[in-house]
């Protein structure tokens, strides 16, 4: 489709200034077709930026190497430009969103030269649901586009709904890499440098502006950019929630049904919970969404969820078998593969896939790389944020559900992290208040998943929103305060607070994890039922010593470890909330959640 044939004058004229600023070569109206998206991949393999998998081991799949600069989100040049830099908040970087345009501009200007504008029409959300929300994104990155495919509804259906004169997110994308005539990618991944990247958000004129990364997060503007940042700004103004939260169903043996969602920080377990498959007899687990949730309250006063996505960005590191069988057999067709090692065969190899490196490898970086297991300072064959894009369709667990417009009622919420001490396995919020005091005060180590923070120390990354949230972190807090008042403890979610990353002396996990979390949400199952043998404490509730069945190779002393109430430990902790956390929002700090913080103390002191 041309730009001429679009029926939407403001998008026609939005598209036609800004091919004017950005001067591609050409100018293309996603369809959102299967055509397409093979045009797009033969593209790709043309200009040998992608590699066709083997087709008897990996149908329809294709792996992309990017550049070392350009493997993750960069927090450090990620902004909320709103008017005034308070709204921004202590936890986002700010810039005037003038200033910040002024210097776009010029960035923009001819930056896609020597290649294709694709513009995007996108929904987050089933097409045409009162829920989901449209962006078009413009953007010169064929793999961009065939990502899109998978990981939004995109194309003419969209614009369907646009119709003429339908509300929209406009976002802007540029690999930053313009081509001289005659000039190709030619196996090098166009991107610019560190400093010249941008992923900037204009939270009150709903605009997202990106340039200088294709990856992930960065390049994907529907996910991190339009259902975080700029909707949890809408979710704020409107009275909803859009967080980074997994979306579950668990059906206990006698057929009963609920669903759950969770926010741990990146690459802290969303796609693993979302995906488990029950150690524990009768109990099932299917999926409506691994990273992002939009609630809203039902006129029953509960809040309902959807997944706003329709596909998966996953980590692939440590994704086995074992550990996410589900996710395995989501990625055995029809997926893009990013910055993993490929076996001789042309098949994927990553470190925990479970089995050893089969000979030699190309590794993430285009080079040999042939696994020596004595050497423990080998560099991994898989970038540690290298991910895959595949359907959420393909997933066998998903859920009948997973698309239903309407929702899914939630019964709890889990925030977690990665915390090798302290926290427990298991804690359930004495109340809403406790429960929001808890998600604000989530500490995690940090992952690969951001190019600029360095991976293993502790963070607080308060509701796992702490790169995502679109305004003031203290407002944000406000929010899910006023939330817990629009309806009641009964039909309001239970809290929880889980761990399950627990390390003993020797640094090894105490608890097995994956498929093992399903002995915890039975324990929760039953607790949103007022169920299940549970002890009050100084930190919350924890289930009694023999509440939680126990999975092979955890004793009773370990059960007894992860569920102690360290009580140094917490004193240690809080302070820190109260010295270096809660400081940095001022006033913008609800004054209950020092009301909380207080209360702990005593509790603790007691
Ligand atoms: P994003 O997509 O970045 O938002 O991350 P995510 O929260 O979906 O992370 P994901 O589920 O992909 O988890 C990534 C890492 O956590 C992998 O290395 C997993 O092996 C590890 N992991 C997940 N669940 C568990 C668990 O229960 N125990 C342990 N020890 N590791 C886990
Ligand atoms: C995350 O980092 O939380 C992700 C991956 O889910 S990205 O989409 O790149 O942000
Ligand atoms: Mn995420």
């Amino acid at each position: 489709m041309t730009v001429e044939q679009l029926k939407h004058g403001r998008l026609k004229k939005w598209v036609k200034e800004s091919a004017a600023l950005m001067a591609p070569d050409a100018v293309e109206v996603c369809d959102g077709s299967k055509a397409e998206y093979d045009k797009m991949i033969k593209l790709l393999v043309d200009s040998k930026l992608g590699t066709v998998l083997n087709p008897e081991k990996k149908p329809g799949c294709v792996l992309f190497r990017s550049d070392p600069s350009d493997v993750a989100r960069v927090e450090a040049r990620t902004y909320i430009a709103s008017e005034k830099q308070e709204d921004a908040g202590p936890t986002n970087n700010w810039c005037d969103p003038k200033e910040l345009k002024a210097t776009m501009t010029d960035l923009y200007r001819g930056s896609m030269k020597g290649r294709t504008m694709y513009v995007i029409p996108y929904s987050m959300g089933p097409v045409g649901s009162g829920i989901a929300k449209i962006g078009v994104q413009l953007t010169d990155s064929p793999y961009v586009v065939a990502n899109m495919h998978i990981m939004a509804r995109v194309g003419t259906k969209v614009l369907d709904v646009l119709g003429a004169d339908g509300e929209y997110v406009p976002c802007w994308h540029s690999v930053g890499k313009p081509l001289a005539p005659g000039e190709s990618d030619d196996g090098k991944w166009p991107c610019a440098p560190i400093e010249q990247k941008y992923i900037s958000h204009f939270p009150e004129t709903r605009e997202i502006w990106s340039y200088g990364s294709g990856y992930g997060g960065n390049a994907l503007l529907g996910k991190k950019c339009l259902a975080l940042r700029i909707a949890s700004v809408l979710a704020r103004d409107e009275g909803w929630l859009a967080e980074h939260m997994l979306i579950l169903k668990i059906t206990n043996p006698q057929g009963e049904v609920k669903y759950i969602t969770g926010a741990f920080p990146s690459a802290c377990g969303k796609t693993n919970l979302a995906m488990l498959i029950p150690t524990l007899p009768g109990w099932k687990v299917e999926t409506v969404g691994d990273d992002i949730a939009w609630m809203k309250f039902g006129k029953d006063g509960r809040l309902y969820a959807i997944n706003p996505e329709a596909g998966f960005f996953g980590v692939a590191p440590g994704t086995n078998d074992e550990s996410n069988h589900n996710a395995m057999e989501s990625i055995k067709k029809n997926t893009i593969y990013t910055n993993v090692a490929m076996t001789e065969d042309k098949d994927v190899w990553w470190e925990g896939i479970g089995y050893d490196a089969p000979g030699k490898l190309i590794d993430w970086k285009g080079n040999e790389w042939v696994q020596d297991k004595g050497n423990k300072e080998q560099p991994p064959a898989a970038h540690p944020n290298s991910r895959f894009t595949a359907p959420a369709s393909q997933c066998p667990a998903i859920a009948d559900e997973w698309q239903d417009p309407n929702g899914v009622p939630i019964s709890a919420f889990l925030f977690g992290g990665r915390r090798p001490k302290t926290i427990p396995l298991v804690n359930e919020a004495k109340s809403w208040v406790h429960g929001v005091f808890m998600g604000s005060i989530v500490g995690s180590e940090v992952t690969a998943a951001a190019l600029d923070v360095k991976a293993g120390t502790i963070r607080r990354d308060p509701f796992a929103m702490l790169p995502f949230c679109g305004y003031n972190m203290g407002d944000y807090f406000k929010h899910w305060l006023e939330i817990g008042q629009k309806s009641t403890p009964d039909k309001l979610p239970k809290i929880f607070f889980v761990n399950w990353f627990r390390k003993n002396e020797a640094g090894k996990f105490i608890w097995p994890g994956y498929g093992d979390n399903s002995r915890v949400l039975a324990w929760i199952f039953d607790r949103c039922d007022g169920k299940g043998g549970a002890v009050e404490t100084p930190i919350g509730t924890l289930p009694t010593p023999d509440a939680i069945v126990r999975p092979d190779g955890v004793s009773e002393a370990d059960m007894k470890e992860l569920l102690k109430v360290d009580i140094e430990g917490w004193k240690a902790e809080i302070a820190d909330v109260r010295e270096n956390h809660y400081p940095k929002f001022g006033d913008k700090l609800p004054k209950e959640l020092y009301g909380e913080l207080e209360a702990i103390e005593k509790r603790l002191e007691a």
